[in-house]
């Protein structure tokens, strides 16, 4: 089996289930070299009220200097939840010196979702993430981060032309490919529309009912982890989503479980479908 070395850059969350916690994890079960750049530790994902930060900023071109005279270099370096400008700045520097020639550069710009920017994030911010999006080799946008990106008013409701006008717009800024997350336009059906070789195609599955945190970023490790593994774009995706829906349903019935979703249990399926 080809085995490559993936660079994920995102905070780490010590409680709460997104971000690398479950990054580190996903990647490994893939069959993946999990590489770390945590751009900030935090007690908890924001949505714990009162959660305390260590920010990691500064750090981040320090780390980065050593691979780059170590001669360390990456098959895929990725990115999720990032907190300023800053470090926007930062891994753009990092896409531009720390990638082998074949390097693929996977952008998920974790700041919204439901219709809304995370707390702490503002229009600033989402013109940075934009410089970034660029870049992307694959961009993973959710439905409102999309509608940011491209300065779209954010819909509840849709149809599949609405879905493809977004895409066309997000691929204007220059990403080669793009996994637009939780398109749902059927009644019962969410999925993910992916536009590759200017081809747009949807996957739809089962719409559950109680939506949890992180499960963007678990989308995101899944899809990278499969990507790595030689799955096309679509086929990556379809992976991630079935997962994400796994570790959804694995957790549904636990109220006290609000802030993440059960994604250990479901690690053999993830695997079972790389084989
Ligand atoms: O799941 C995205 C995410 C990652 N990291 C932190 C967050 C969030 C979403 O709110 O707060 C710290």
């Amino acid at each position: 089996m080809d085995y490559k070395r993936v660079l994920t850059i995102q905070d780490i969350s010590c409680v709460g289930q997104c971000s690398l916690t479950v990054a580190m994890p996903i990647l490994s079960a893939c069959g993946v070299e999990a590489c770390v750049l945590p751009s900030a530790v935090l007690s908890s994902h924001t949505a714990f009220p009162g959660a305390v930060i260590r920010d990691l900023t500064e750090d981040m071109p320090r780390f980065a200097a050593h691979w780059q005279t170590a001669g360390i270099r990456f098959d895929a370096i990725s990115c999720g939840y990032l907190g300023s400008k800053k470090q926007i700045e930062y891994v753009l520097d990092i896409f531009d010196t720390l990638g082998k020639e074949t390097c693929v550069k996977i952008v998920d710009p974790a700041m919204a979702d439901h219709g809304k920017l995370y707390r702490g994030f503002d229009d600033a911010f989402v013109a940075a993430m934009g410089a970034l999006c660029c870049k992307a080799d694959y961009l993973i946008p959710n439905i409102t981060e999309a509608c940011l990106l491209t300065g779209t008013p954010f819909r509840e409701e849709y149809d599949r032309a609405f879905i493809e006008e977004l895409l066309h717009k997000l691929a204007l800024l220059g990403p080669k490919n793009i996994i637009l997350t939780g398109a749902a336009y059927t009644p019962g059906i969410t999925g993910v529309a992916v536009l590759s070789q200017g081809q747009v195609h949807c996957y739809g599955h089962e719409k559950l009912a109680n939506n949890r945190h992180g499960t963007g970023d678990i989308f995101a490790a899944a899809f990278t982890g499969a990507l790595m593994r030689g799955k096309p774009a679509l086929e990556a995706a379809q992976i991630a989503a079935d997962y994400v829906c796994a570790c959804i349903r694995s957790s549904a019935e636990d109220k006290e479980h609000w802030y993440g979703a059960k994604f250990e249990p479901m690690l053999p399926q993830l695997i079972q479908s790389l084989n």
